[in-house]
């Protein structure tokens, strides 16, 4: 398969994490009683836009004191929810559709459960929601043309 020389393709997309603390009235009985927490990890594209025509797969590797701590999404929405205590660095693996022959990329995320910033303390009293994300592009160096054209809808 030959590559569209000289061309760089750009896909925006966004990561990172939501958290919201439990009250007591929200906190499902059937969780552990040290977890403060109900949180996602996603991957997902900007304002909603669909990713799936170039990311086939992400697998998230959580702390090892989750059960089954490396998870795969085949397909979006691409993000994993869980309840938890402690906060730690999450492993993000981006897998491409086949027909673009690349190799996987890796990320990290720190998982935020605590407001921080200016108005940690107000975040904290209303007991708002943390969130905490990236915008990225990824970067497609001289795709190969089955790849390219599947990227710019040829
Ligand atoms: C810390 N280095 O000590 C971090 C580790 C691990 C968080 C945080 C687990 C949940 C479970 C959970 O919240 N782990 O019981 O499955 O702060």
């Amino acid at each position: 398969n030959k590559r569209v020389r000289g061309v760089s393709v750009y896909r925006p997309f966004v990561f990172g994490s939501r958290a919201h603390p439990f009250t007591d009235k929200d906190k499902p009985s059937d969780t552990p009683a040290d977890h403060t927490h109900r949180w996602t990890i996603f991957v997902q594209g900007v304002n909603g836009e669909d990713i799936s025509y170039w990311l086939k797969k992400v697998q998230f590797k959580l702390h090892e004191t989750y059960a089954h701590n490396v998870r795969s999404i085949e397909k979006p929405p691409f993000e994993i929810s869980e309840t938890g205590w402690g906060e730690f660095e999450i492993q993000i693996k981006l897998y491409f559709v086949p027909e673009s022959n690349e190799k996987a990329q890796t990320l990290w995320h720190s998982l935020k459960l605590h407001p921080y910033g200016p108005d940690a303390e107000g975040m904290k009293e209303r007991g708002d929601d943390v969130i905490s994300q990236n915008y990225e592009e990824i970067i497609f160096n001289e795709p190969i043309e089955p790849f390219y054209e599947v990227l710019t809808g040829g």
